[in-house]
């Protein structure tokens, strides 16, 4: 693979797409053989990569794919990608034909929407759909039996309408009492009561549920977060049924070093000092990457060993305190292991004060992603890379016109 001319600095992440296979591997068999998994690949695949992450993660047995958006859906359309795609958010109504020509199921709880939406659909259009059940997240779905009736009544009375899942979502899957999601089940149990008949999907677990409640699963389910390789919650990691293998790392290489006097200062607003004469390395990553100010003093490896980042992170860049002079080109690795030492994503995650779930969608797409597979590094995803060439190019085009 040639990385070089894929891009151009000395800071990337790896997605390890043989670990994402065999977490999808374990997770389909850890459950019945007759429920679905959808991938949930929305947010880039939480920042992974959405085309290379969902063909990994189909190839490794799930059924489809669920995003929030439907410029999501079409992205993984025009990736190539042909298996079941939901959009689990709210679409607008002026936007349905574009799902139902890219063969795409929206998500509906809304009576109202379903009658715009007819106006935009021509006879022999087909737009799969999905009704949502609020049944205390609160964030969006039907909450009464009289909406889901309405909504039902309206799919059956229109051709242009195909009624193929119904679903919920849990609040507190991942807390180990499960009071409320009992609630929340009961209340999702009693609304499929209420259908004339049950539709071809119907689903309520993320990953956390279909992890570790089998009452849940129905006959599909839609899992995030352990597919790469993260445990949900910290409370869940003793109860794990397999061990989930970390997919996202992120690397950086040292560009610049030197030997510091002591009482010197590093970085913006001069908040660092040197205590002694002391080992500065420098590494092209900062805030502008998603690598953010509030980092400051996390461990990174050099060698298989802990240094810390000194001074203020800067948006392109940050420096880390060497136990001794190091050449420039050293690989240092900020998420990920190093020979024993390793830095999770829950590390990172509890140095930020929020959950792993943030992390990879933080680190912006000016970090190029490396995919590996079967060992290999394959393939470059350079977001960045990708819309600047093809700009450069219509401008080029409009200079020659
Ligand atoms: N289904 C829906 C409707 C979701 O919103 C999500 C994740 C999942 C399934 C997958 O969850 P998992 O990653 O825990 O398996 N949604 C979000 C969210 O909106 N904020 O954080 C995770």
């Amino acid at each position: 693979m040639e990385t070089q001319t894929q891009f151009f600095r000395d800071t990337w992440a790896e997605i390890n797409l043989d670990h994402l296979y065999e977490n999808v591997k374990n997770i389909k068999g850890h459950i019945p053989n007759d429920v679905k998994v959808f991938a949930v690949v929305k947010a880039n695949a939480y920042g992974h990569g959405d085309v290379q992450t969902s063909l990994t993660a189909l190839s490794a047995g799930a059924h489809g794919l669920a995003v929030a958006f439907l410029d999501e859906a079409i992205s993984l359309r025009r990736g190539g990608i042909i298996a079941p795609i939901l959009v689990l958010g709210a679409t607008r109504p002026k936007d349905v034909k574009m799902a139902a020509d890219m063969d795409i199921s929206l998500t509906v709880f809304q009576q109202e929407w379903l009658v715009e939406a007819e106006r935009q659909l021509s006879k022999g259009d087909c737009l799969n759909l999905h009704i949502k059940c609020d049944t205390g997240m609160g964030r969006i779905g039907v909450r009464t039996t009289e909406e889901l009736k309405g909504i039902e009544k309206y799919i059956l009375d229109h051709p242009q309408f195909e009624m193929e899942g119904i679903f919920t979502h849990f609040a507190t899957a991942d807390e180990l009492n499960d009071e409320y999601l009992d609630e929340q089940l009961v209340r999702f149990e009693h609304m499929l009561a209420q259908l004339d008949s049950l539709p071809a999907y119907i689903h309520s677990s993320n990953s956390a549920a279909t992890l570790r409640k089998t009452n849940t699963l129905f006959n599909a389910v839609r899992v995030g977060i352990a597919m790469y390789g993260l445990t949900p919650s910290i409370e869940m990691k003793p109860e794990l049924p397999f061990p989930l293998k970390e997919v996202f790392s992120l690397h950086s290489t040292l560009i610049h070093t030197k030997e510091l006097g002591a009482f010197e200062k590093v970085s913006y607003g001069a908040t660092y000092q040197t205590e002694r004469a002391e080992w500065i390395g420098t590494i092209p990553i900062g805030y502008a990457d998603g690598w953010l100010r509030k980092l400051q003093g996390q461990d990174v490896l050099v060698d298989g060993k802990r240094v810390p980042i000194v001074g203020r992170i800067c948006m392109d860049q940050c420096m880390i305190r060497l136990p001794e002079s190091r050449s420039i080109g050293t690989h240092v690795t900020l998420i990920g292991s190093q020979g024993e030492e390793d830095i999770t994503m829950d590390e990172i995650a509890q140095k930020l004060d929020t959950i792993n779930y943030e992390i990879p969608c933080i680190i912006s797409t000016r970090v190029p992603r490396i995919y590996i597979r079967n060992g290999e590094p394959a393939e470059v995803s350079n977001k960045l890379l990708s819309t600047g060439v093809q700009g450069q190019l219509k401008n080029k085009e409009l200079q020659d016109e």
